[in-house]
């Protein structure tokens, strides 16, 4: 397969300053050799601007740099849509989670129906009315499904990008009040570590690859490196006890690997500063290595 590397150092999204450089550390902990070593193909284009915090002022106290965010989701979006256009399979490198709003966008211009899997701590789930923090990387995901603000919801006119009924939302631990109302009354199909504790991830895995790919839709992961157990992935803006384990995580990119549907990935929320030796952007090269295919044996 061919991979499309598309870097977003986007810190816009996020309080904790830091996960913009998450890019370079995703690369300088080697993916690209080992894609390679995999049997891929790698064509990297670099990175995206992003404009910097310094030069921006935040605006609206509930949609903190709103007008940024939504132009580089809409540039990320075009790069995703021409990837998958020449057949590549795009994997986009953040920078905080409000990224995924450009790569899901791009992805649902191309692809008419598509399912979501999003493996985090957090839902992403809040609106202007329930955020405690104005942060669009909490609201990243209700926006793709169509609710919250109306510049989010209606980036690139199509609304809403995601079936809310085709979103599967796995390793969350961690929901703020009115979050957790909007996704019980939206009733999105959440995954918690309960479930996960309870049933076990390949079980809970096999069930979010039904929900997001039921009709052999295609899905996108994307992959917040704050749903593992800080213990394994330090080196994240927001961490949260009583994570996925590294073979939880493992696994379940192999599973993904082996459903065949997976058709692009974000990986998001590296964060060098708070990182030892960059064991968390390891761990995410591994793990995105997993999803693309490697095997034990
Ligand atoms: C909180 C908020 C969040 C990621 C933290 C935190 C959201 N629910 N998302 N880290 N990836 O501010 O909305
Ligand atoms: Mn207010
Ligand atoms: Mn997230
Ligand atoms: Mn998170």
């Amino acid at each position: 397969m061919q991979i499309r590397v598309i870097g977003v150092p986007m810190d816009l999204g996020a309080d904790r300053r830091g996960v913009d450089i998450g890019v370079s550390a995703i690369r300088y902990a080697g993916l690209h050799e080992k894609l390679r070593a995999l049997g891929h193909s790698v064509k990297d284009i670099g990175n995206l601007h992003v404009p910097l915090p310094e030069n921006q002022p935040a605006g609206d106290p509930h949609v903190k740099y709103l007008e940024p965010i939504i132009q580089v989701a809409e540039e990320l979006a075009a790069a995703v849509s021409e990837a998958l256009l020449a057949g590549d399979l795009p994997l986009v490198l953040g920078g905080d989670h409000s990224i995924a709003l450009g790569s899901i966008t791009g992805v649902a211009s191309f692809y008419n129906d598509i399912g979501v899997i999003w493996i985090d701590a957090h839902g992403d789930f809040n609106t202007p009315e329930t955020t405690p923090s104005g942060n669009i990387h909490g609201m990243v995901l209700a926006a793709l499904a169509g609710l919250g603000h109306e510049r989010l919801v209606r980036l690139a006119g199509r609304v809403p990008k995601v079936n809310p009924q085709n979103i599967a939302i796995v390793g969350v631990r961690d929901l703020d009040p009115g979050e957790r109302e909007l996704l019980r009354a939206n009733r999105i199909h959440v995954f918690t570590m309960t479930d996960i504790d309870r049933r076990g991830i390949s079980a809970i895995m096999e069930e979010a690859i039904a929900v997001a790919g039921h009709n052999g839709r295609r899905i996108h992961l994307s992959l917040d490196l704050d749903a593992l157990d800080p213990s394994e992935a330090p080196g994240v803006g927001t961490p949260v006890r009583g994570g996925l384990s590294y073979r939880e995580a493992h696994l379940s990119m192999e599973l993904l690997a082996a459903c065949g549907q997976i058709c692009s990935i974000d990986v998001v929320e590296v964060n060098p500063i708070l990182d030892r030796e960059n064991a968390t952007a390891s761990l995410a090269v591994g793990l995105v290595l997993s999803a693309l295919g490697k095997t034990i044996l």
